[in-house]
């Protein structure tokens, strides 16, 4: 992270990036394409998620994605928008998303890269302008370049992410992304059409008071859960749930806090889906010096089998997540 912190708040994306890049001398520049275009999509998402209202892009699309759920007109305008841009940008060969259940294959078989995403997460709460976020996973290709990807450049684990982040949609809009040297956040200036750097080497406090959890399925938790859920109310934690991972996880990062997605009834290996929303948050978090667990492990200790497969997930403070996983 040292040289994270050569650079002053202020700078844009690019200086960050081509800095970032001349600390690895043997870096030809692909990794930091990619984040260009990954940053290019969220300028264009922004401005689709700002004049959602005006343009009647909210509201159901008619048609569901593999999730069954109902899915918005912006879910299909972002996804849309990411793989035309990392298939523009050149530097990726395929792409899951949690709004297409095969792999989509670019074209670009000489990128060196694949790419997880979910393009809008929280889509439910798109049309009642709450935040919603974009979250991505990086991983470098394991078949031969100038080969169509397999399966396997998308099975490769956690921890062989070279690249992980999110896009935040909220008062303002930030990207907060590693490359396994730290978070840096960086916010949105609209009239630059700039990325700054605002928030070097993010870190997340060991402890903290609040707890992001979905009350309504308290039922249907485990005793573990509910006696945890007790004794936050017993602390005088306060809850927070705004109903979109990345907003939750967000303010967490910065206040102190803990994210939590047991398993439930209805989704017995929990909601969270591990290759595009767990394990680019737990190397953020890990990054950050927070924890992601799913209760047993390490989120990025998680052997992956399928591409949307889900995992309980409890992320945030170190301290926090110590404490839920000492009683599951
Ligand atoms: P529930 C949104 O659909 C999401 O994936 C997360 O962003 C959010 O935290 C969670 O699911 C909300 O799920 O079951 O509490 O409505």
């Amino acid at each position: 992270t040292e040289h994270d912190l050569a650079l002053p708040v202020g700078v844009t994306l690019d200086r960050f990036i081509m800095r970032s890049q001349s600390a690895f001398p043997y870096a030809t520049g692909e990794l930091s394409q990619l984040l260009r275009d990954i940053a290019l999509a969220g300028k264009i998402i922004d401005r689709e998620v700002n004049k959602a209202g005006l343009v009647d892009v909210t509201g159901a699309h008619g048609t569901s994605n593999i999730q069954g759920e109902n899915q918005q007109k912006l879910d299909v305008v972002a996804n849309i928008r990411f793989i035309r841009a990392l298939k523009n940008g050149g530097e990726v060969c395929a792409i899951i998303s949690e709004e297409d259940e095969d792999i989509l294959y670019t074209g670009n078989d000489k990128g060196k890269y694949v790419v997880a995403m979910d393009p809008l997460d929280g889509s439910s709460n798109i049309d009642v302008n709450v935040s919603i976020g974009t979250i991505f996973s990086i991983y470098r290709r394991v078949t031969p370049v100038g080969t169509p990807a397999t399966l396997a450049d998308f099975m490769q684990g956690g921890r062989k992410q070279v690249g992980a982040g999110y896009i935040l949609y909220g008062s303002s809009t930030m990207l907060v992304f590693s490359t396994g040297c730290g978070v840096n956040g960086f916010t949105y200036d609209h009239s630059l059409g700039e990325f700054i750097l605002s928030h070097k080497n993010i870190r997340c406090p060991q402890d903290g008071s609040i707890y992001s959890i979905n009350d309504g399925y308290y039922n249907s938790y485990q005793p573990a859960v509910q006696e945890y859920l007790l004794d936050s109310r017993q602390r005088g934690y306060s809850a927070r749930y705004i109903g979109s991972l990345v907003a939750d996880f967000h303010r967490n990062m910065f206040k102190g806090g803990i994210y939590l997605y047991p398993p439930t009834q209805a989704e017995p290996k929990g909601k969270l889906r591990l290759l595009y929303e767990c394990y680019p948050l737990a190397l953020i978090a890990e990054q950050s010096g927070a924890k992601a667990s799913d209760g047993y492990g390490d989120v990025l200790d998680i052997e992956p089998s399928a591409l949307h497969q889900r995992t309980p997930f409890y992320v945030g403070s170190a301290r926090m997540v110590d404490d839920i996983t000492a009683r599951l």
